[in-house]
C-alpha cells in the first residue's frame, strides 16, 4: 500500500473497461459514475481502505458506502479487482436475474456490500450510522493499550445524494456529534440526469459542509490519484471532524465523445464510443479481460489477511485480559441476544399481568424498555425531538454526545433532533454495522417521513424499531395534521415491516419482545427478519385481564381475547379500539347478542401462523365487524365484502380525544349496532 501511482492508469482504467463493457452487455446500467470516480476508488481502496476480500465480515475492517448506487458497476469491479467471491462470470451477468450483480448494489447478495443503495442520499445516512456505531463500540469496548475497534467509514457521494433533504439532515448530525472517522468523497462532477447541474444546483457545498461543522477538502483533482490519496492522508490524519472531499471530475472520463455529459450517467456507450474509449485509453484487453499485471496491483487479499491478523493477535490480548467484555463484542457483533434474555422477558411480562395498569401504550412502551435496556446492553434508543412524547428513553440513560477529540461521549440515548427520515437511515447503518440494536421514535403521522427508510430496512431485514406514538385521533386537539389516519394500514403493506398497535401493558411488551427477537441479519448472514413498528397511544388505555394461556397467545398476533358462549359474530380490534369492542360486547350481550372479541395487534404475525389457530381465531362463516380508528379498506382482508368495519376515511379534527371518538363513531354504541346490521 505505498505508491499510488503504480502500476499507472491501468489500474483505474480496469474499472473503466469492467463498467462499460458491463453496462453493453446488459444493455443497460451507468458507465459514468464508475468511470467518473475511478481514480478516487484506485486512491482509496489500493491505498487506504483496511478489508479482507477473504473475510468481508471482519469486525473492525473500514465500511465503504457507494452511496451513488446506480454506480453499482464500480463496486462490482472493485471487489471482484480485489480479490472478493465475485468471479467475472458475474460481472459477465450484471444486471440479470440471480446474479450477484443487481442493478444497485444490494447487501446480502454481493459479498464486501455493506449496504443496499440507490435510492439517493440514504447511503449517506446509512454511513454516518456506520460511523455512529463504530464510534460508541469504541468507546464501550475499547481499553487502554487495547484498541479493538478503530475502523473508518467512507462513502462515496454524488450530486444527487447531496440534492436530496436526507443529506442534510445526517450530514448535520454527523458534523454535530464530530464523527471524525467519516470521510466522504464527493464525485463532483456538475452533471445529473436532466444535464448540467448549474441550473438546479448551484449550492457552495464545501460552504455547506463547513456551516455543518466538517473537514472539508476542497479542489481536489479526482482523477490526480496522489492528490486524492494526499487528501484522504489528511482526513484520516485529524480526529476532530468528519471529512467532505470535494474531487472535480469528469463523468464518463475516458469515452473521447461522450465524457462529461448526461449521456453517460445511465446508458450504455454503445460499441462505437466503447472502441473509441479503448483506443484513447490505450486498453487493448478483451471485454471481461483485465490484464495479470492489473490484477496483481489490485489484489487486496494478502494485505487484508495481514491486517485482519493484526488486528486478531491484538484482540486476542483483548480476550485475555477482559474475557468478558470479548465474549460480549463478538456476541453483539453476531446480533444474537444474551442467554437467559428470554426468561428474564417471561418474568418482566407475567410482572406487567400482575400490575394490570392503565397506561398509554406509549409509556407501557418505556416501561417495556426500561425493562429490555437492563436485559440487552445493545439497545440503542433515541427520538427525532420527541423523547418527553415518544418515552424512548428510560431512567438513568446517557445521551450520546460529541466528545473533545477523543472519541464520543458513550451513551445509550441519541437526540436525533428533527430528522425522521435521517433517523430511520441512521438507526439502518448502526444496525448494519452490528453491536447495538438501534430503535428511534416520532409521532405515527411522521413515519411517512421516515417512509422510505423504512423500506429500505425491510428490504434488508435488518433489526430495527420504529416507536410511532400518538397513533390516532385519540392524540386528540393538535388536530388532523397529527393525526394518524392511513399510517397504520399503509405500513402493514410494506413487506418484511412487522407492525404492532398494541392495546394495553402486556400486549406492548410482547410487541417489544416480538421486536428484538425478530433474527438480525449481518452482511451475508441474512435471516427472515425485518424492522418492526410499534404504534402506540397517547392516551390511557385500561388493562385487560387475561389467563395465562390468553396472555401467551398475544404472541400470535391475533387472538380471542374475550369469547362468549355461542358467539354469532367476531369483532376484531388493535390498540384504543379494544376496549370499545369490549364494550360492545357487554352491551350485545344484555340483549342477548353472543360476540367474540379478537385482539389483533399484529396483522402481519397473525397471517404467519398456521391455517389451523387462524380457523380458531377467526371461524369460518361467523359474520365480523373490525373496529380501528384509521381506514376502513385494509381490514375487508379480514371481515370479507360481508362484513363490516368501524374505521375513519377521512381526515380527523382539532379536538379532545373523548369528543374525537364520539364524533367519527369509534364508540361501544356504533359498534354494535353494527354487529346487528351483518348478523
Ligand atoms: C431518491 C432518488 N430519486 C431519484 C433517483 C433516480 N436517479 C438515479 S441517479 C440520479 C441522478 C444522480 O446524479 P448524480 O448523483 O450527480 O450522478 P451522476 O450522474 O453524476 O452519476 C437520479 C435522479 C434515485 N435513484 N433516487
Ligand atoms: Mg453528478
Amino acid at each position: 500500500m505505498s505508491n499510488p501511482t503504480a502500476p499507472y492508469p491501468a489500474l483505474a482504467d480496469a474499472i473503466r473497461a469492467l463498467a462499460m463493457d458491463a453496462v453493453q452487455q446488459a444493455n443497460s446500467g451507468h458507465p459514468g459514475a464508475p468511470m467518473g470516480m475511478a481514480e478516487i476508488a484506485q486512491a482509496l481502496w489500493i491505498n487506504h481502505l483496511r478489508h479482507n476480500p477473504n473475510d468481508p465480515a471482519w469486525a473492525n475492517r473500514d465500511r465503504f458506502v457507494l452511496s451513488n448506487g446506480h454506480g453499482s458497476m464500480l463496486i462490482y469491479a472493485l471487489l471482484h479487482l480485489t480479490g472478493y467471491d465475485l468471479p467475472i462470470e458475474e460481472l459477465k451477468n450484471f444486471r440479470q436475474l440471480h446474479s450477484k450483480t443487481p442493478g444497485h448494489p444490494e447487501v446480502g447478495i454481493t459479498p464486501g456490500v455493506e449496504t443496499t443503495t440507490g435510492p439517493l442520499g440514504q447511503g449517506l445516512g446509512n454511513a454516518v450510522g456506520m460511523a455512529l456505531a463504530e464510534a460508541l463500540l469504541a468507546a464501550e469496548f475499547n481499553k487502554p493499550g487495547h484498541t479493538i475497534v478503530d475502523h473508518h467509514t467512507y462513502a462515496f457521494t454524488g450530486d444527487g445524494c447531496l440534492m436530496e433533504g436526507i443529506s442534510h439532515e445526517v450530514c448535520s448530525l454527523a458534523g454535530t456529534l464530530k464523527l471524525s472517522k467519516l470521510v466522504v468523497l464527493y464525485d463532483d462532477n456538475g452533471i445529473s440526469i436532466d444535464g448540467h447541474v448549474e441550473h438546479w444546483f448551484a449550492d457552495d457545498t464545501a460552504k455547506r459542509f463547513e456551516g455543518y461543522g466538517w473537514n472539508v477538502i476542497r479542489g481536489v483533482d479526482g482523477h490526480d490519484v496522489a492528490a486524492v490519496d494526499a487528501a484522504i492522508k489528511a482526513a484520516r490524519g485529524q480526529s476532530e471532524k468528519p471529512t467532505l472531499i470535494v474531487c472535480r471530475t469528469v463523468i464518463g472520463k475516458g469515452a473521447p465523445n461522450m465524457a462529461g455529459t448526461h449521456n453517460v450517467h445511465g446508458a450504455p456507450l454503445g460499441k462505437d464510443e466503447i472502441a473509441a474509449t479503448r483506443a484513447a485509453l490505450g486498453w487493448s484487453a478483451e471485454p471481461f479481460q483485465i490484464p495479470q499485471p492489473v490484477y496483481d496491483g489490485w489484489d487486496a487479499r494478502k494485505a487484508g489477511a495481514a491486517a485482519q491478523a493484526e488486528w486478531q493477535s491484538a484482540f486476542d490480548a483483548y480476550a485475555e485480559q477482559y474475557p468478558e467484555l470479548a465474549a460480549e463484542f463478538r456476541r453483539r457483533m453476531k446480533g444474537e441476544l444474551p442467554a437467559g434474555y428470554a426468561a428474564q422477558f417471561q418474568a418482566f411480562l407475567e410482572a406487567t399481568a400482575q400490575k394490570a395498569e392503565t397506561a398509554a401504550t406509549r409509556k407501557a412502551s418505556q416501561f417495556a424498555i426500561a425493562a429490555l435496556a437492563q436485559a440487552l446492553p445493545e439497545l440503542l434508543g433515541g427520538s427525532a425531538d420527541l423523547t418527553g412524547s415518544n418515552y424512548t428513553d428510560w431512567k438513568g440513560v446517557a445521551a450520546v454526545r460529541a466528545g473533545d477529540g477523543k472519541g464520543l461521549q458513550f451513551g445509550r440515548h441519541i437526540n436525533y433532533g428533527v430528522r425522521e427520515f435521517g433517523m430511520a437511515a441512521i438507526m439502518n447503518g448502526i444496525a448494519l454495522h452490528g453491536g447495538y440494536l438501534p430503535f428511534g421514535g416520532t409521532f405515527l403521522t411522521f413515519s411517512d417521513y421516515s417512509r422510505n427508510a423504512i423500506r429500505m430496512a425491510a428490504l434488508m431485514k435488518q433489526r430495527v424499531v420504529h416507536v410511532f406514538t400518538h397513533d390516532s385521533i385519540g392524540l386528540g386537539e393538535d388536530g388532523p395534521t397529527h393525526q394518524s389516519i392511513e399510517h397504520a394500514s399503509s405500513l402493514r403493506l410494506i413487506p418484511n415491516l412487522s407492525v404492532w398497535r398494541p392495546c394495553d401493558t402486556a400486549e406492548t411488551a410482547v410487541a417489544w419482545n416480538a421486536a428484538v427477537t425478530r433474527p438480525a441479519s449481518i452482511g451475508m448472514d441474512v435471516h427472515d427478519g425485518g424492522p418492526t413498528a410499534l404504534l402506540l397511544s397517547r392516551q390511557n388505555l385500561p388493562y385487560v385481564e387475561r389467563d395465562a394461556a390468553t396472555l401467551q397467545a398475544i404472541s400470535r398476533g391475533g387472538y380471542v381475547l374475550r369469547d362468549a358462549e355461542g358467539a354469532r359474530a367476531v369483532i376484531i380490534a388493535t390498540g384504543s379500539e379494544v376496549s370499545i369492542a369490549l364494550d360492545a360486547q357487554a352491551q350485545l350481550a344484555k340483549e342477548g347478542i353472543a360476540v367474540r372479541v379478537v385482539s389483533m395487534p399484529s396483522t402481519d404475525v397473525f397471517d404467519r401462523q398456521d391455517a389451523g389457530w387462524k380457523r380458531a381465531v377467526l371461524p369460518p362463516g361467523l359474520p365480523r365487524v373490525a373496529v380501528e380508528a384509521g381506514v376502513t379498506a385494509f381490514w375487508h382482508k379480514y371481515v370479507g365484502l360481508e362484513g363490516a368495519v368501524v374505521g375513519i376515511d377521512r381526515y380527523g379534527e382539532s379536538a379532545p380525544a373523548g369528543t374525537l371518538f364520539k364524533f367519527f363513531g369509534l364508540t361501544a354504541d356504533k359498534v354494535a349496532e353494527t354487529v346487528k346490521q351483518v348478523l
